[in-house]
């Protein structure tokens, strides 16, 4: 298999580079970090032969023509579209929330999701056959205080996901969203945070969180089913998470 990991200088993306290939599949590792790719690239070894790391910013639709025009011949013919690239920022309440992070997170989590797979989709209709793994959140279900845009751009991949199923019935491509839970080992609290590093460890303290392996697993699960088995929506939280009561406010 070819797959295009996005978001793969770090956390989940680089998890799932490390999966694929540990298989022995070829994969595009695209971000905006390039010396993060490269160093990947690097610890992989000999496997690392497998891997092209290409630099992308999803949020820029200039980056991605250019990145689909430079992918070399024998790069082109990719199998599975993963849409990993994304971001929380800030945990303001929506009226005190930073409306340029708002924007960066709808550029990234949404635009650049929907622009990478509307890039794809005709190379996966034209050979019948094709895989994209998006990856949401359960913020995209479940609201909790802070959430606002980032879970507002989680369940717009959910439902996107959900509607590309609707258009793409009888053409052989497949998509799914993984919508993960409390998940450490990442960035993603360091960059919710802004560098915050207290504040971000603080969010795992006591916990048992999953693990960028432990999407990369489910990643990897998704791509090798069959292809007469599509996996809609797939929801995953660590144990030791669940749900709290909703608030209420008394007199
Ligand atoms: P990380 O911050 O570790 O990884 C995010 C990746 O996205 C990085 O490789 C970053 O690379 C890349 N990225 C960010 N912005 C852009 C951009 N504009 N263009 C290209 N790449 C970009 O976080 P995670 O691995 O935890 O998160 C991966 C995905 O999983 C995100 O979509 C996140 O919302 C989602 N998620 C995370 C959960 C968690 O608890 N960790 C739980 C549920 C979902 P670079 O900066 O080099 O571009
Ligand atoms: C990341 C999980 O709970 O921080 O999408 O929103 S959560």
């Amino acid at each position: 298999m070819l797959v295009l990991v996005t978001g793969a200088s770090s956390g989940f993306g680089e998890a799932m580079v490390r999966r694929f290939l540990q298989s022995g599949h070829r994969v595009i590792a695209a971000a905006r970090r390039e010396e993060k790719l490269h160093a990947l690239q690097d610890a992989m070894g000999k496997l690392g032969e497998s891997m092209l790391p290409v630099v992308l910013d999803v949020a820029d639709k200039d980056s991605i023509s250019a990145f689909f025009e430079g992918l070399p011949e024998e790069w082109r013919d990719i199998d599975v579209l993963i849409n990993n690239a994304g971001l929380a920022l800030g945990i303001a309440p929506a009226q005190l929330a930073d409306l340029d992070d708002w924007e960066t997170m709808i550029d990234t989590n949404n635009k650049g999701l929907v622009r990478m797979t509307r890039a794809m989709l005709p190379h996966f209709v034209g050979r019948k056959n094709g895989l994209i793994i998006n990856i949401g959140s359960i913020a995209g279900s479940t609201a909790y205080p802070g959430a606002n845009v980032y879970g507002a751009t989680k369940a717009f991949v959910d439902q996107f996901t959900l509607n590309l199923r609707a258009d793409l019935i009888g053409t052989g491509v497949r998509a799914t969203n993984i919508a993960p839970g409390l998940c450490g080992g990442t960035e993603f609290s360091n960059v919710r945070f802004k560098g915050d590093a207290a504040k971000a460890a603080a969010v795992y303290q006591g916990t048992e969180p999953l693990t960028a392996e432990d999407i990369a697993e489910t990643a990897y699960w998704i791509a090798t089913l069959p292809s007469h088995i599509n996996v809609n929506h797939i929801e995953m939280m660590p144990t030791c998470q669940g749900y709290g009561p909703l608030a209420i406010q008394r007199q």
